[in-house]
């Protein structure tokens, strides 16, 4: 009888015959740092990580694992924050990172072909060098890859302006569960032949195949954006500044964030960016070539201090000026990681956001008044990212079980509003349990009818998404 690790080893070297033996790996760094992604709630155990350098390992590695049942966890940057990249239960990692070649330039088109393994930073500099611009942008840019983007749709700082990572999305070629080839709307602007699979794909979180390439727009840089941080009394004031500012400039950005959150990030260095402390800051980027929308920017600054709404600003006078300011809202995410938040990733259609922040804000007073939480997110997009610190003396396993409680209160308030569990992070693992309350039990069946289509022995992300 073979143990269980002969077993593994012979499956393994099996694989070693199509993939080069020193990019199949299980040595404990490896399986560790591939296992897992930025949620940190997980135990990573892959049998192995193995790093394809071409389609057709990626095809040969689909067929050998539907032969021997083996499961595969796509993987890109594992930025993500649900859990949908991590291997915990003996899982094949299959990273795309040496898969990170540009294919194609098309100026004409103004489009541009990578590989999945492409580093989101590398394709935006890519587009800058040829004067044109990729606007899905957020924090975890130099390290998350194009493949992981579009298979969580990935949203992030530019979504008022730009949309999110499915907008930008014209091509795609993916190895689907069964092993299959298939070569999407091959950037197509139109395209009106039948269903639109490339979009099945999009948020599709590697449970459907694996992404390989992709054929992404690219548009006109922003004109010299300027930057303003308003220091806003309340959340009324937060919906009357996005009212008002929306309406007059060309917004690529209306981000959020509260006091609370502010303060974690000073504490790593940055700035307050006034004297005045306010419950709650918006930031703006507007477009504003030759400073020509300065007064007009200044004019709303004032007749919304008249009213109440702002109560202090900043605006950018340059451009590291402009990303110090962001900054202040860019980097909360990492400058609590230290505390181990509970996350929560909602979106609500935009004229149910203070109702609904309203709602959840005196829940958690009354619920768990001894939480930190702290608010910030995309408010310009209907999204809010609800952190719970742990806090300090409080066992990970306890906090994890009051705030699964949080969850339970938080999302039955969301889909009375109508809401989703997840605006731009993906289901993943962590929000497995509450699919419910955004899709329903007829809707949920379609999704699983469809991944029988496209990976009928269920061996591509087991796990994710739903059971
Ligand atoms: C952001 O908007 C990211 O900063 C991370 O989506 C959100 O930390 C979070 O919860
Ligand atoms: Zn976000």
């Amino acid at each position: 009888m073979p143990t269980r690790n002969e077993s593994a080893a012979a499956l393994l070297d099996g694989i070693r015959s199509f993939i080069e033996p020193a990019q199949v790996r299980t040595d404990p760094d490896s399986c560790l740092n591939y296992g897992r992604d930025w949620t940190r709630l997980y135990t990573p155990d892959p049998l192995a990580v193995v790093l394809p350098s071409n389609i057709e390992q990626i095809q040969q590695l689909v067929r050998y694992a539907n032969e021997h049942r083996l499961a595969l966890v796509p993987s890109g940057g594992r930025t993500g924050l649900s859990g949908a990249a991590v291997a915990h239960h003996g899982e094949i990692v299959v990273s795309m990172e040496r898969m990170n070649r540009i294919l194609e330039f098309d100026p004409t088109g103004r489009s541009v072909t990578c590989q999945a393994g492409v580093v989101t930073e590398a394709l935006q500099n890519f587009a800058r060098d040829h004067g044109l611009y990729y606007p899905v942008d957020f924090a975890s840019r130099g390290s998350s890859q194009i493949g992981g983007n579009i298979a969580t749709n990935a949203g992030g700082i530019k979504v008022v302006r730009h949309g999110l990572t499915r907008d930008w999305v014209t091509g795609l070629k993916v190895v689907t569960g069964r092993g299959d080839l298939l070569d999407l709307n091959r950037g197509l602007i139109k395209n009106a032949s039948g269903y639109d699979l490339r979009h099945l794909f999009v948020g599709s979180e590697g449970t459907l195949g694996i992404i390989v390439e992709a054929t992404l727009k690219l548009t006109r840089p922003l004109r010299e954006p300027s930057v303003m941080v308003l220091g806003v009394p309340d959340l009324d004031g937060v919906m009357s500044l996005y009212h008002v500012f929306r309406n007059k400039l060309e917004l690529s950005a209306f981000e959020f964030f509260s006091e609370l959150a502010l303060r974690h990030v000073l504490k790593k260095g940055v700035q307050r960016p006034f004297d005045a402390e306010t419950p709650y800051y918006v930031l703006i980027e507007f477009e504003n070539p030759d400073e020509s929308h300065t007064d007009q920017a200044l004019a709303l600054f004032e007749h919304c201090a008249e009213q109440g709404w702002l109560a202090d600003g900043v605006i950018s006078q340059s451009e590291t000026q402009a990303k110090e300011l962001w900054r202040l809202r860019e980097d909360i995410s990492e400058s609590i990681s230290e505390h181990q938040p509970y996350k929560n990733d909602i979106a609500v259609r935009i004229s149910r956001v203070p109702a609904l922040l309203a709602e959840i804000d005196e829940l958690l007073a009354r619920e768990y008044p001894d939480f930190e939480v702290l608010w910030y997110g995309h408010i310009g997009d209907g999204n809010l990212h609800v952190n719970i610190l742990k806090p300090t003396g409080l066992d990970s396993a306890t906090f994890a079980q009051k705030c699964g409680a949080v969850s339970e209160h938080l999302f039955a308030v969301l889909q009375r509003h109508g809401g989703s569990i997840s605006a731009e992070h993906g289901v993943g693992l962590t929000k497995k349990p509450y699919l419910h309350y955004t899709r329903d039990e007829t809707e949920i069946g379609y999704l699983r009818a469809i991944k029988q289509v496209f990976d009928p022995n269920g061996i591509m992300n087991p796990g994710k998404i739903f059971d």
